[in-house]
């Protein structure tokens, strides 16, 4: 096992950077329940401005805030329409039933992008005395898999008609909305101007180590804050972590296109090996997926065998991998990583 990790498994393996640290070990800190953190209060008015909502809760990860989201924006018995690919239905260890005991309802897309005919068919049953109405439509961006797509801006205006046609709820997965806009060449308010809620990850790419924030109405907010305290998420001297929350909204932002560049040379790479499948024109931002063809070789055989050179991806399925690129690997990781993985399918 060679010493030097090249860690593609996921943007959530960054490590925070040392004015993060700083940052930490001098946050001004207080009691959070009581609303007395400075620092978590910064933070999360930054993030509420980001979004262009009226208020944003800090909450401990991405999975945390969909729950909250969910929780708060239905009642039991509701149906809440998800894209059949999405986090939060398939990533998420069923959150949906198991806190707010909603139905759920996929429906297929290309990339992320909903046929609407099928989204209004989905919504047109609300007054049925069969069906469980649906209150809530959720929507990913960038989705993850569908290998980073960008959700075009267009396709947010057209689902939020249907929404208020139907009188519905949005509420955005952005767990990597900033890729997402710098992808479009938008602000990431603009996508979530048409949700009526975001959720986001400073522990992605942007290199925070831990927490999402939930933005949404100020009324909205504070039922989320409640949800979140019985589901035991109100912590104390939050500030040393909310700390790093800042140093990412203020300084890392600006570092994603990086991440999308070296993803688009990993692809290209990839491209020109035998025996691996993928279409680079489709890489839109971090998220690079593949498909392994060899005979002998599977896509968990490759992991391992990719592990061995010190080099670390994820098997999503018998073929199929993802490789992930963040703040922590360089253009020698993705050289290195091409070059593993030509060596072990060739022989
Ligand atoms: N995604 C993780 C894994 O869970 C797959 C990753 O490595 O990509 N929404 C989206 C779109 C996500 O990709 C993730 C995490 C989440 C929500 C949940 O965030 P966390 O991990 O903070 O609960």
């Amino acid at each position: 096992m060679s010493e030097r990790i090249s860690d593609f498994r996921s943007d959530t393996v960054t490590k925070p950077t040392p004015e993060m640290r700083k940052a930490m070990y001098e946050a001004e800190v207080g009691d959070d329940v009581f609303g007395d953190d400075p620092t978590v209060k910064k933070l999360e008015k930054m993030a509420a401005e980001l979004m262009g909502k009226e208020a944003a809760l800090f909450v401990a990860s991405g999975t945390m805030g969909n729950a909250i989201a969910v929780k708060a924006w239905t009642k039991e018995g509701d149906e809440v329409i998800v894209e059949e690919r999405s986090h939060i239905y398939n990533f998420e260890s069923g959150h949906m039933a198991f806190i707010s005991r909603v139905q759920v309802r996929p429906l297929p897309s290309k990339r992320g992008v909903f046929d609407l005919r099928q989204l209004e068919a989905a919504l047109a049953k609300k007054e049925d005395i069969h069906f469980a109405p649906p209150t809530l439509i959720t929507i990913e961006n960038t989705h993850n898999f569908w290998g980073g797509a960008v959700i075009p801006l267009t396709h947010f205006k057209a689902v939020r008609e249907l929404a208020d046609r139907y009188g519905q709820k949005i509420h955005l997965d952005g767990a990597r909305i900033f890729n997402a806009a710098f992808a479009a060449g938008v602000e990431a308010k603009e996508f979530a101007r048409y949700a009526d809620s975001v959720m986001f990850c400073i522990s992605k790419g942007l290199g925070a180590p831990i927490g999402s924030l939930l933005a949404g109405p100020s009324d909205f907010i504070r039922k989320a804050r409640k949800i979140r305290k019985m589901l035991g998420g109100g912590m104390r001297q939050v500030g040393v972590i909310a700390a790093p929350g800042i140093v990412a909204l203020e300084k890392m932002i600006e570092r994603i296109p990086e991440d999308h560049r070296l993803a688009k040379k990993l692809a290209r790479g990839l491209e020109s090996i035998e025996y691996i499948e993928i279409n680079s024109e489709e890489v839109e931002t971090n998220i690079v997926f593949f498909d392994v063809t060899h005979p002998e070789i599977d896509a968990l055989k490759l992991a391992e065998r990719m592990r061995e050179k010190g080099v670390l991806a994820i098997a999503v399925g018998r073929r199929r991998m993802r490789m992930v690129t963040h703040k922590d690997v360089d253009d020698s990781d993705v050289d290195r990583a091409l070059e593993a993985i030509s060596e072990i399918l060739k022989g």
